[in-house]
């Protein structure tokens, strides 16, 4: 009996142990979580105080012509010691309150710099300027984009410039609401690029509902599709339905000159990727081999 005692006991003192310790392990862990979450906001705060990212221009091409369309702005944290990836700096900033003023902050950074980077070389109203925004801050009822139309006009630029990309991505749900607050940009003049289609999410739903100006195929669907037959499909059909509404595709990720063949060949109109130009913080002109249409 009392054995059968002491060793109840010597049971429920293990467990009141192991609880203590997971409980432990748990504050310390909050403690660490919290701890790197002020450690963050404090940086990005500081990121944004001294515009302290890098803006890198990739240039679009019409494929067909061969001439450069536009540029993607693309903005990367330059120090990122406590951000160690791109992708982990946008996710944090995605979960923070800070979302708005950063995107605001990277929409100005992006205009600006690209004017910097054109100017004396290019005339400034002579490229599409792409810049990536995301949806949830579209359909902010607070949110205002008068401010960018104002630094728009400042530097004699027109929304007629500027396309958003809007990645499918995040999700959009409410079609009708989103389709809503879209044309109201786009009666100021812009233009919009569903981004990242084909990645698995709402391709031909945006479509149909939102019936964009450009729609970036995912790199996923375009490396090696001159040998991907089922890529070969869905781009087709992607194709298809976006010649129906309109749409203009801008082939993303094109590695190889076998794949802007094939997409000539297809009729798709625009490509963007390594073959074509490197992300750069200058303005550089981007273009395939001139002779590649008789290799
Ligand atoms: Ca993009």
């Amino acid at each position: 009996m009392q054995q059968g005692v002491t060793m109840i006991s010597a049971l429920f003192t293990k467990e009141k142990n192991s609880n203590l310790f997971s409980y432990l392990k748990r504050i310390f862990r909050y403690y660490q979580e919290d701890f790197l979450y002020v450690k963050r906001i404090h940086e990005l705060e500081k990121i944004i105080r001294h515009d302290d990212m890098t803006t890198l221009f990739q240039p679009i091409i019409n494929l067909q012509t061969n001439e450069t369309f536009g540029f993607e702005a693309l903005n990367r944290p330059t120090h990122s010691t406590i951000f160690p990836s791109t992708d982990q700096f946008y996710d944090f900033v995605g979960k923070t309150d800070l979302v708005f003023k950063f995107e605001r902050f990277c929409r100005h950074l992006s205009i600006s710099r690209f004017l910097e980077r054109i100017e004396h070389k290019f005339q400034h109203n002579q490229f599409v300027l792409f810049i990536n925004i995301h949806p949830h801050v579209l359909l902010d009822k607070n949110y205002s984009i008068g401010e960018t139309r104002q630094l728009l006009k400042e530097l004699n630029l027109s929304p007629e410039n500027v396309v958003f990309e809007l990645t499918e991505k995040s999700a959009v749900t409410d079609f009708q609401e989103f389709k809503r607050v879209l044309d109201h940009y786009r009666n100021q003049g812009y233009r919009i690029a569903i981004d990242d289609v084909g990645s698995g999410y709402n391709s031909l739903k945006s479509l149909v509902y939102l019936k964009p100006e450009f729609v970036k195929i995912d790199r996923t669907l375009i490396q090696h599709i001159d040998t991907t037959e089922p890529s070969q499909q869905i781009v087709s059909l992607i194709h298809n339905f976006a010649e129906q509404s309109g749409s203009k595709i801008i082939a993303e990720g094109i590695e190889r000159i076998e794949e802007i063949q094939f997409l000539q060949k297809m009729g798709i109109h625009y490509g963007q990727g390594y073959a074509i130009g490197r992300p750069n913080t200058e303005v550089e002109l981007g273009g395939f081999q001139n002779n590649i249409r008789q290799v």
